[in-house]
Parts: structure tokens; C-alpha cells; sequence
């Protein structure tokens, strides 16, 4: 690069900055939720990425909460040991060798992996799972789908407790019955249930879509929960985007002040959204 294109570039990223101070002091001291899909999940440098983002706002005294997915690495496994596995309405039908399987990828390396890009950075994560001083017990959600859970009670004081301590929760989406089962849960779920419980400043559901788009196909920035309600009435809102709307709902009306669905595979995108006036994807409120 040119030194002269060189000074500009670093007059804008000294503008970016200060521009952000209000963001700043807005989300200071903030509980920020951030849900981490595995198809959100890139390669190493994308991994790195993220965490970054996620150090970053530690730095700047947000309270980060990392709860993530792995959807697609529990299927990598499954086919390895040949065990078939079947989606209803957007949730893994789980039998007693599955469930074996989900805990093993999610609370191992899925987990193990976001924990060591966090360190990486510079940042303290701590991996936990819902079932670390049972942060999230479950009841199963439906006969039909075996062991999967459905938060019933979460306990958010070893949240609490890291934050303290300035360390990073990176949650599994592993909860515990109230016989000691192992309930599988939805990422998205376990996000909307853990942010709603510690009363969230904001819920990022990061996820490989840009956001909510209306009837012609356009993003739609900003959406209050009536209108998510009248959009999927209308069919507008369909599919996977259904669980992720659903999960929002649940969260605004759960006391979280805002849950955005925001395009992970964007760079730096939950810097973009937090602290930028450009945003990105779709915020719902209540
Ligand atoms: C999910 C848990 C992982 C997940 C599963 O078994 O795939 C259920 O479906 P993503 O990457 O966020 O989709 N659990 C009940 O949600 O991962």
C-alpha cells in the first residue's frame, strides 16, 4: 500500500473509534449474549476472528457470554460412528447413543476449541454447560424427540460469578434433568433461555443468513415482536428462520431488551452491530 493511501486508511479506523464512544459507554458494564452457530463457525483464521471480538469487548467492559452451537460437527461424528440422525421442526430427534454423541462434540470439542480461540486473544474463558452448577435444567420438550430438553429452570449465578472474576462463559447447549439425564438442546434455545434469565442487555443470534427479509427479499433492520408475529402468519417468515424468530420472541418477552439476528460469517460482525451506527442483520424488540 501507498503511504499515502496508508494515512487514510488510518485516519478512518482513528474515526471509527471515536465515533464508537457512545456505543462504548452505552454497553458498558452490559450482559451481551452472543450465540455461535456452527454454521457461523468458519475456519481457524474465522475462529480467531471471533474471538477477538469477543476479547475486545471484555476489554472495553462489556460482560460477554458465548453460548454456542455445533450442529454440524455432531452430525461429522454420528456419520463416523454410522448412526443415523433425523431433524424434526429443526430438532435432532436424540436416542440414549446420541445424546452420548452430542455431549462428547459440544461440551468437548466444540467447546474446547471456542475456550482456546478465546485464551488465545488474550481473553480467561471458562467452558461450562448447562449442567455446571445445573445452570439449566431441562424436562424433555416431546416424546418424539427422546432426549432433547426444554429449559425449565436456569441458574445464572456461576454467570454471574465469572464476570466478576473478568472471565468469559462459553456455554454448551447440554442440559440436566431433574433425575440427572443429559438433555440435548437447541443452540438457539439455550441462548434465548440463558439471556432471558440473566436479563440481557442483548441477544446476537449469529447465525449464515444476513437477517429477517421482508415479501420482496430485503432486510429488514429493525422489527418489533408483533410484526415477527404477522410476518410468519403471512409465510414471509419460514424455514430455519422460524426457530431463530421464535427464539427472539421468547427472549424480548423474557425482559432481554433487544436480540438481533445478525450475519456471522460477516467480519466482525458482532462488532459491527455493537458498536457501529451501521448495526447489522434484524434487532426485534418487544
Ligand atoms: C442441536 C444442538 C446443537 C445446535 C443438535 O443436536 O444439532 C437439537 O437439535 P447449531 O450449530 O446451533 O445448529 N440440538 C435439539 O443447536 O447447533
Amino acid at each position: 500500500m501507498k503511504k499515502r493511501d496508508m494515512t487514510r486508511d488510518y485516519m478512518a479506523a482513528a474515526r471509527t473509534l471515536s465515533e464508537a464512544l457512545p456505543y462504548l459507554q452505552r454497553f458498558n458494564d452490559a450482559i451481551v449474549v452472543v450465540k455461535f452457530g456452527g454454521n457461523a463457525m468458519g475456519d481457524d483464521d474465522a475462529m480467531a476472528s471471533f474471538a477477538r471480538d469477543i476479547v475486545l469487548l471484555r476489554q472495553v467492559g462489556v460482560n460477554p457470554v458465548v453460548v454456542h452451537g455445533g450442529g454440524p460437527m455432531i452430525n461429522d461424528l454420528l456419520d463416523k460412528l454410522g448412526i443415523q440422525s433425523e431433524f424434526i421442526d429443526g430438532k435432532r430427534v436424540t436416542d440414549a447413543a446420541t445424546v452420548e454423541v452430542v455431549e462428547m462434540v459440544l461440551s468437548g470439542l466444540v467447546n474446547k476449541r471456542i475456550v482456546q480461540a478465546i485464551n488465545a486473544q488474550g481473553g480467561k474463558a471458562v467452558g461450562l454447560s448447562g449442567k455446571d452448577a445445573s445452570l439449566m435444567v431441562c424436562e424433555p420438550a416431546d416424546a418424539k424427540f427422546g432426549f432433547v430438553g426444554e429449559p425449565v429452570e436456569v441458574n445464572p449465578a456461576v454467570v454471574h460469578n465469572l464476570f466478576e472474576d473478568d472471565m468469559i462463559p462459553v456455554i454448551a447447549p447440554v442440559g440436566v434433568g431433574r433425575k440427572g439425564e443429559t438433555f440435548n438442546v437447541n443452540g438457539d434455545t439455550a441462548a434465548g433461555a440463558i439471556a432471558a434469565a440473566l436479563k440481557a442487555d442483548r441477544l446476537l443470534l449469529l447465525t449464515n443468513v444476513a437477517g429477517v427479509k421482508n415479501a420482496a427479499g430485503e432486510l429488514v433492520t429493525e422489527l418489533k415482536a408483533a410484526e415477527v408475529e404477522e410476518m410468519t402468519r403471512a409465510g414471509v417468515i419460514s424455514g430455519g428462520m422460524i426457530p431463530k424468530t421464535e427464539t427472539a420472541l421468547q427472549a424480548v418477552r423474557g425482559g432481554v431488551r433487544a436480540c438481533t439476528i445478525v450475519d456471522g460469517r460477516v467480519a466482525h460482525a458482532v462488532l459491527l452491530e455493537l458498536f457501529t451506527e451501521h448495526g447489522a442483520g434484524s434487532m426485534i424488540r418487544a
